[in-house]
């Protein structure tokens, strides 16, 4: 594909199609295995890189150590000047970079754009954050005192992220963490290597140009073995990974062992409740969105519509009919809707699904199943699909990646709202009501448990000013906007007596 071709060469990916070498800071030791990235859009083989040896990994940290002790002493907004650098890159490779996306991962050519932008404004958030990383200012209760906290950068920032979104949730971990003056070492998705090399000579031109080390952001490729290199290390304070619950157990828990932080976003079990004062054909929209966007293949992705008993055959037959006019194809090809799952063992892992959820009583309104024939050679092409179910289905507790959608039929707002949180999950949520106090309810405390609670927009494509993550297996963490920055700093509290005497805390007489 020549076109891809040519976009690997602006992006600076070196490629014949056979051996791809790296540069030196992320690996690249010839003797080393190779990880290959085929395409889900028409299976061919893209590229081959090659996988970060264990000398490597410590090469890496020791060149992102030496780049922490002086990036940590450049000026907060100064650091934020390279981000704004960086963010200007991505706006000129905005196209490239998204089709690119869109090839490797098989997301639609519009999402990819869209994850780009998503790149881009986070870097506009850091800016404005390099100068707002405020501490408090706390009264002392001895006098001529001072009282403070203030917030120092943690050093290396482990980055593990999905092939899902392999360049957004890099750049939201990334863009705050160096404001917050560490660097980072990132560990794509092994099936979406190449985005990220071409993310890597990105951000490593903007560091030439300002005479930064790029040792400040680093990349190694590989699986999980590579992974849990850093899971593991104690020269690495903080590790945010992005993926599955299962991963996110075990970096949790490897994390946990050696006292670490982790920063925890992982699977989610949204649902949409469609109100009976739902505006019908706004509940259309984002719940198909919801459902098919990224082939289902979002953390945020809808997999459960929770619709009330009076509009719920009405509802039903707008889906059935909307199901009926997607188009599923090339993503690259901006006339389909649907793109491919990410590969084979996504489609096997879709298919079990569909033969779980019939076996505990499912009702298929829109059936399943693989596409064949010549635009679908990858063999990753699936028909998004609609089943009746309950909710204490096993399979409807579990996330699969894919789109899938459960229909469940309600009564009442609270037995709504229990179906709803009613999964181990919790990352985002949405109502679609027209009705102030069902609105107001779903929001309160004893509305929704998520990280994510929405009225009258579906479940996915959260914006990046506001803290994204979720509860219970979600994993608690939050990553891009808000005051998710302080999960990438140590707070420190200062206390500075200039008096002339000490007086001890809590009123404790001492003399001497
Ligand atoms: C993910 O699927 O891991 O809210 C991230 C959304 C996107 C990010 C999803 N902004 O759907």
């Amino acid at each position: 594909n020549t076109n891809i071709q040519s976009i690997l060469d602006q992006l600076g990916v070196k490629t014949n199609n056979a051996a791809f070498s790296t540069g030196s800071i992320w690996g690249g030791d010839s003797n080393a295995r190779s990880l290959e990235s085929s395409s889900p859009v028409d299976g061919h083989l893209i590229a081959s890189t090659k996988v970060s040896t264990d000398e490597d990994y410590n090469n890496v940290v020791l060149k992102a150590h030496e780049a922490f002790l002086e990036w940590r002493t450049v000026p907060a907004p100064k650091r934020g000047e390279i981000v704004r650098q960086f963010g200007d890159a991505l706006r000129e490779n905005k196209e490239a970079l998204g089709t690119l996306v869109s090839y490797e991962m098989g997301k639609s050519l519009q999402e990819g754009f869209g994850e780009v932008q998503e790149m881009i404004d986070i870097c506009d958030f850091a800016v404005g954050l390099s100068r707002q990383l405020y501490g408090l200012t706390m009264h002392s209760e001895r006098p001529s005192h001072r009282m403070y906290e203030q917030w120092h950068p943690l050093g290396i920032v482990g980055i593990i992220s999905a092939f899902n979104f392999p360049v957004a949730v890099w750049s939201w971990n990334a863009a705050l963490a160096l404001v917050c003056g560490n660097v980072c070492i990132w560990k794509p998705s092994e099936k979406t290597p190449l985005t990220a090399v071409a993310c890597q000579h990105i951000i490593a031109k903007v560091f030439k140009a300002n005479d930064v080390s790029e040792g400040v952001c680093n990349l190694i490729l590989g699986d999980r073995e590579v992974g849990e290199l850093m899971t593991k290390d104690g020269r690495v304070p903080l590790i945010s990974a992005t993926g599955s619950t299962r991963m996110g157990k075990e970096v949790g828990a490897a994390v946990g062992a050696r006292l670490g932080k982790s920063l925890l976003e992982l699977g989610g079990n949204n649902a949409i409740i469609i109100s009976e004062h739902a505006d019908l054909d706004m509940s259309l929209i984002g719940a198909v969105f919801g459902a098919v966007g990224t082939a289902g293949q979002r953390c945020t992705s809808t997999r459960r519509l929770i619709i009330h008993e009076s509009v719920y055959n009405a509802f039903k037959d707008k889906l059935v009919k909307a199901y009926d006019q997607l188009r599923i194809g090339n993503p690259l090809d901006q006339n389909n809707h649907v793109g491919p799952l990410i590969d084979k063992d996504a489609v096997a892992a879709y298919l079990d699904s569909i033969e779980k959820c019939k076996n505990e009583g499912g009702n298929f309104v829109v059936e399943g199943g693989v596409l064949s024939g010549a635009h679908y050679a990858s063999g990753c092409y699936v028909k998004p699909c609609i089943a009746e179910v309950s909710n204490d289905f096993k399979i409807v507790q579990h996330e699969t990646f894919a789109p899938i959608l459960y229909l469940i039929k309600y009564k009442t707002l609270d037995e709504a709202i229990t179906l709803q949180n009613g999964v181990p999950q919790g990352l985002s949520s949405a109502i679609m009501t027209l009705n102030l106090r069902e609105a107001e309810q779903f929001l309160s405390a004893n509305g929704s448990d998520c990280g994510i609670a929405n009225v009258n927009i579906g479940t996915s494509g959260a914006e990046i000013g506001g803290a994204f993550g979720g509860e219970k297996e979600t994993g608690g963490g939050r990553e891009s906007g808000s005051d998710a920055w302080k999960a990438y700093m140590r707070r420190q509290t200062n206390t500075i007596n200039y008096s002339n005497t000490l007086p001890l805390a809590q009123g404790i007489k001492f003399d001497l």
